[in-house]
């Protein structure tokens, strides 16, 4: 049965009888979402009998089901793969104890502007709020996920189902990039009735705005001292950057999320530790995709720096300090028209690679204390492939990669942000590796926050997801202990742990594993790692106590 209707755009297009499971089906895969990461449960059973029906039929696309064995691994994989690709992801949980099992990853997902997709089961339709004891009911799960996320909604129909999926994509590249969240309630998903055809709703970019953009110019045009510091949010803008940082002779400082922007080849780019000198010696800073967490709040600030702000959120600039300028939208076409104007203001600029390349000189002596954090990360560096996936975790070489591990290039370097939630790492390389099965990817953890997911390797294994992970083994949650040793007078408390063998666990899911000493051996069984390429490898690296970083990352006031 089919019958003309409006569709929610206001276009006429021709009403199709289908479940809301399959409408919301349909619009994932109109929007290219190839893969849904979900545990099943009662209260998605049409949906995923949806999913059954359509996989391997004549003519029509599949979306491919990655089944991890907790909701948390389901919403790391699709973190991982939304960061990897920079395409939206979705997931699929159960309601109460599944939403909330996936809910660490949908806040790291908020914190770092990843486009993923919560699709939660509810409980009857009718019977939500009414406090009657169903089967995962949890007091005002909306509400929870509107804490969570900008944009949430339920699909209460089938005919809204395909209106609410594209809203919802739409909502994650809107403003603020970021996750979305949409209920579906038990007694919906199997429901069926007329739908009618979806168009993809697009993107609505805010003009540039070109009084900005020439202030913006005439700022940097005229500064003695530039400076850009970039975010996640210039990800999308590695050339555009670039070539500022160039015309302008102005380095660019990164930290985690804002790594690979400008290659680590170039001189301009810097990281965090040379940060605090450059903040106190600049004039004006070009800020672009971030918060400015650390120098704002930390390093300080005096009227004698003028600040302009990129970023998509017309809310963020004000946040902490009124900016000079403040350009709001994607990064991209805004730089590009910066590039264009700043000619006409800049002034003539004789090349800072002596200076630079003398401070990177003075830097890497001071940092190469850290070892033997430094050695496996040059070892891991040299193995993996320049366009390969680095995740990081927060553990000893997590650390000091963000400080000295070289990225070549925007989105090869995951690292999760303010959140920095010990034991993301595994299950969110696992995702970044499904989505790019093209490139290798490479996962570093501690033994503490490896057991977060540990469990994520029977899918790895299942699903054939060729990642491979390094884990340095000392035996405690390393960081809280040294804290505890250097802080609190030697009084260890919950830090040390017991540990399984790891290489018997890994080979016991069928995974390969490799235990490794020396930087010569890790090399080596990278290779193997990476060589292997229908299955995941684990190459466990047992270490001792190693020393601090964190006079690099921790830094204090500087001006102002
Ligand atoms: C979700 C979460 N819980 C707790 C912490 C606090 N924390 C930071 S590092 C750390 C220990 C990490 O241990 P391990 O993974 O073994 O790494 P190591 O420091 O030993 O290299 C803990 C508990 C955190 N960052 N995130
Ligand atoms: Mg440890």
């Amino acid at each position: 049965m089919a019958r003309k209707q409006r569709n929610t755009n206001g276009e006429a297009g021709t009403a199709k009888r289908m479940t809301t499971a399959e409408a919301v089906l349909g619009t994932l895969l109109a929007y290219g979402i190839d893969t849904i990461y979900a545990l099943p449960g009662i209260h998605n059973d049409d949906f995923f009998d949806a999913l059954a029906r359509t996989a391997g039929r004549e003519g029509a696309a599949d979306i491919r089901v990655i089944h991890p064995r907790h909701e948390q691994g389901a919403s790391y994989m699709a973190l991982g793969a939304a960061l990897a690709t920079a395409k939206p992801q979705a997931y699929c949980v159960v309601p109460g104890p599944g939403m909330l099992n996936s809910s660490a990853a949908l806040l790291t997902a908020y914190g770092m502007n990843a486009p993923v997709l919560a699709l939660i089961g509810q409980i009857p339709q009718d019977d939500i709020g009414r406090a009657l004891a169903y089967l995962h009911e949890v007091r005002d799960q909306a509400g929870i996920l509107a804490r969570l996320v900008d944009w949430s909604a339920r699909i209460e129909t089938p005919h809204d189902a395909p209106r609410l999926v594209a809203e919802a994509i739409r909502s994650m590249f809107v403003g603020r990039p970021g996750p979305a969240a949409l209920e579906c309630a038990i007694d919906v998903w199997g429901r069926a009735g007329p739908v009618g055809e979806q168009a993809l709703l697009p993107v609505p970019q805010p003009p540039v705005d070109e009084e900005a953009v020439k202030a913006a110019a005439k700022r940097l045009g005229a500064a003695k001292r530039p400076l850009i510091i970039a975010g996640g949010g210039a990800q999308e803008a590695s050339a555009e950057v670039t070539q500022l940082a160039h015309d302008l002779q102005a380095p660019v400082m990164s930290y985690r999320r804002g790594r690979g922007v400008v290659s680590d080849r170039d001189w301009l780019s810097v990281n965090l530790p040379l940060g605090p000198e450059l903040w106190a010696e600049a004039d004006v800073v070009l800020a672009v995709g971030t918060h400015l967490h650390a120098p704002l709040l930390h390093w300080g600030y005096d009227h004698d720096l003028a600040v302009i702000r990129v970023d998509a959120d017309p809310e963020e600039p004000a946040r902490l300090v009124k900016p000079a300028v403040a350009l709001i939208g994607s990064a991209q076409p805004i730089l590009r028209r910066l590039i264009e104007v700043l000619p006409a203001h800049n002034a003539r600029r004789p090349s800072r690679a002596e200076e630079m390349q003398e401070r990177h000189a003075r830097m890497r002596g001071r940092l190469a204390r850290l070892e033997p954090q430094l050695s496996y990360l040059a070892a891991i560096r040299a193995e993996l492939p320049e366009d390969g996936i680095f995740v990081d975790e927060v553990t000893q070489l997590g650390f000091v990669s963000r400080l000295a591990y070289p990225v070549y290039r925007p989105r090869t370097y995951l690292s999760p942000g303010y959140q920095d939630n010990l034991g993301w790492g595994f299950a969110t390389a696992l995702g970044a590796q499904h989505a790019r099965p093209d490139v290798p990817v490479l996962s570093i953890t501690g033994d503490g926050g490896f057991l977060f997911t540990a469990s994520e390797m029977a899918t790895a294994v299942r699903h054939r997801i060729p990642l491979v992970t390094v884990l340095f083994n000392d035996g405690a949650f390393g960081n809280v202990r040294r804290i505890q040793e250097e802080k609190y007078g030697n009084r260890l408390i919950a830090s040390d742990l017991a540990n399984p063998d790891f290489v018997k666990f890994a080979e016991s899911f069928g995974a390969n594993a490799m235990r490794v000493k020396t930087e010569g051996q890790l090399r080596a069984a990278l290779r193997r790692g990476f060589a292997k390429r229908d299955g995941p490898t684990l190459i466990e690296v047992p270490v001792g106590a190693m020393p601090s970083p964190w006079e690099f990352i921790l830094m204090g006031r500087v001006r102002g």
